[in-house]
């Protein structure tokens, strides 16, 4: 296997690797990992952090006595192998008693239920030293337009979301949460659907100022969406706190393959942004690189290990192309040619008023289809530059 970047840190999910392969139409094809295996076998193959929901360390219902030694074993194999926890987040979507939602479920009695269960996990990260708390509300939705009012729906999430943020900030655990945007699956349709929706939904919260997102790949190339677009308009924002890394091909259930393995295009300039930035500067994302994949139903034990190794295999990869791209004399021109250095000047001068460009002393309509006609008639070179991107993809540089 290539170098793996040293300084980037890969995060997995315990319930990544350890995904027994069940879904609507079979049976699990493998047996479950003890996440202590995981943390031993991820250690060994470079990761630098595991993540979890409350439930994939502590079966639900555990008494305390068992929790306890769970998380023992668990801290004890995090001090041996110097595995990290930077991100944990709670399930509050397996049960039955989540089947209409947790945090937006009509039944009031399952949301206090659903914030119980989230702020114990929030304790446990915070004892942990996680930075982020993920929250998907994956069955935060409905099948039936009637069935719900979106209003109050909307309403009681960001109560929740609020309600957690305020404990966060009252205990002082300096954690911030990570909102995870999903168009649909489970639910028919799932409230904050995509990166622009939960922006919106944020801005209107209370406590907002340590509440950001958590975008996944596979998620926003379901809703058809351009996902280093979602993601950079996250990062203007400030609003980039974590991100989830997998493959998908295009609108349909969600595949969760491994990273590069669904549009490779797409993860190249993905990787391109969190490795080199954007290409006039601006905020930078700084987190782990963590991989939300599954490896696929047809794989054993041992393709499961080889699966999380190729996540950061095809990380590391894109990375060392992206880096000689924007490092490519021929690319630089490129860019210039294409007008991304202009881009980055501000349109109007510094204290230039709007109003001033409408001033004239001829004719304003034949002004502008002149300066139409003269301005229309450049060509960008965009196919240029995608097409060095894409040799600089294949090695063919
Ligand atoms: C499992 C989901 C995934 C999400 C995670 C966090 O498949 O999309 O990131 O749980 O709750």
């Amino acid at each position: 296997m290539p170098t793996t970047l040293a300084q980037v840190p890969f995060t997995f999910g315990l319930w990544t690797v350890g995904w027994s392969a069940q879904d609507p139409f079979g049976d699990a094809t493998r047996a479950p990992i003890d996440p202590v295996e995981s943390v031993h076998r991820l250690a060994e193959l470079g990761a630098s952090g595991v993540t979890f929901h409350d439930d994939d360390l502590v079966p639900l219902g555990a008494s305390t006595a068992d929790r306890d030694a769970t998380l023992a074993r668990f801290r004890a194999a995090l001090e041996k192998t110097g595995l990290t926890v930077p991100m944990v987040t709670t399930n509050t979507f397996s049960h039955p008693v989540f089947k209409d939602g947790a945090l937006t479920s009509n039944d009031r009695g399952v949301r206090r239920l659903a914030l119980r269960k989230v702020m114990r996990q929030v304790e446990l990260g915070a004892e942990l030293g996680a930075a982020t708390f993920v929250m998907w509300g994956g069955r935060e939705g409905a099948e039936y337009d009637g069935a719900k009012d979106h209003k109050a729906a909307l309403d009681r999430y960001a109560e929740g979301v609020d309600a957690v943020a305020s404990f966060i900030k009252e205990r002082g655990y300096g954690m911030r949460i990570a909102l995870e945007p999903k168009p649909n699956e489970p639910r028919g349709d799932i409230l904050l659907p995509t990166v622009g929706h939960a922006l919106g939904f944020i801005s209107t919260l209370e406590h907002g100022d340590i509440v950001g997102l958590n975008p996944e790949v596979g998620h926003e190339q379901m809703a058809g969406l351009n996902f280093t677009a979602g993601i950079s308009q996250a990062l203007w924002q400030g609003k980039l706190f974590h991100i989830d890394l997998n493959g998908q091909h295009g609108p349909r259930f969600d595949q969760d393959l491994v990273f590069g393995h669904g549009d490779l295009l797409s993860a190249f300039f993905t990787v391109d942004l969190l490795e080199n930035g954007f290409p006039g500067g601006g905020p930078r994302y700084d987190g782990p690189r963590h991989f939300d994949y599954k490896p696929s139903r047809t794989e054993d034990l041992e393709g499961v290990w080889v699966s999380a190794a190729a996540n950061m295999e095809a990380y590391s990869l894109l990375a060392e192309r992206a880096v000689a791209f924007r490092a490519d004399p021929q690319v630089q021109e490129a860019m210039r040619a294409s007008g991304l250095e202009e881009l980055a000047r501000p349109t109007l001068d510094e204290g230039e008023s709007p109003a001033s460009l409408l001033r004239t002393e001829g004719d304003l309509g034949v002004e502008i289809l002149e300066e139409s006609e003269r301005l229309g008639s450049r060509g960008y070179a965009h196919v240029h530059l995608n097409q060095l991107a894409l040799r600089h993809l294949l090695g063919a540089v």
